[in-house]
């Protein structure tokens, strides 16, 4: 049975998501944190210590959005994902992207270098640039919304997935979201309202 190295908050939930959205059986792993001192049978999996790391038969598997987009493919019937030369496969890429690589990096570092640390660790200046950083890149995202529901093919997948993972940071963590246009807040509203999501935040 697949077998997610799960730690909530973590990225992790974006795997929990989608195996609960496609009904794919699987099991967690609870993580003994911080794995580099308490957990040597993670590192041996994952030595950067990242989270998640699946476990699918022979394979071990990093990084969340990949992680996702092969159990959609091998165990989903491609469900949640779009394929070359399908309508909207590039801004379903798009979008899929965006939310690691472009909306997630100046959240993580506002929790790195904010409030994440002790007050004498935090550095302002790192904070106030991220924190102007990601609200350009809500207006991004504010703009590719205007007038859909979803991010892509006019359907719920995995970019929303990417995405919507963020803005549950940023909202139900972080409590960042007074910054969210009205598109935004709406979609944010509809994502996390998705039972499968509710499942996936509530396993340990
Ligand atoms: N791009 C990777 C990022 C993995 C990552 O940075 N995970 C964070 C948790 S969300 C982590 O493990 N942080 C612990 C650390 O930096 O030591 C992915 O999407 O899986």
């Amino acid at each position: 049975m697949i077998e997610v190295c799960h730690l909530p908050p973590s990225r992790s939930i974006r795997v929990v998501w989608i195996l609960e959205e496609l009904g794919i059986p699987y099991k967690t792993r609870a993580i003994k944190f911080p794995p580099q001192i308490n957990d040597p049978e993670y590192i041996a999996l994952n030595p950067a210590g990242l989270f998640p790391t699946v476990i699918d038969g022979e394979e071990v598997l990093t990084e969340s959005l990949s992680i996702c987009d092969h159990l959609a493919r091998k165990h989903g019937g491609n469900a949640l994902v779009i394929n070359p030369g399908e309508d909207d496969y590039r801004i379903y890429q798009q979008w899929l992207f965006f939310g690691e690589a472009t909306l997630g990096v100046p959240l993580a570092n506002v929790m790195r270098y904010g409030a994440g640390r002790p007050s004498e660790e935090q550095v302002p200046r790192v904070v106030s640039d991220a924190l102007t950083a990601f609200s350009a890149r809500l207006a991004m995202l504010e703009k590719g919304l205007t007038g859909s529901d979803y991010l892509a093919g006019g359907r719920f997948t995995l970019a929303d997935i990417s995405v919507g993972y963020v803005l549950w940071l940023t909202k139900a963590m972080f409590h960042l979201d007074d910054g969210f246009g009205d598109q935004t807040a709406k979609y944010t509203d509809r994502i996390l309202a998705r039972p499968a999501l509710g499942r996936a935040l509530a396993k340990q």
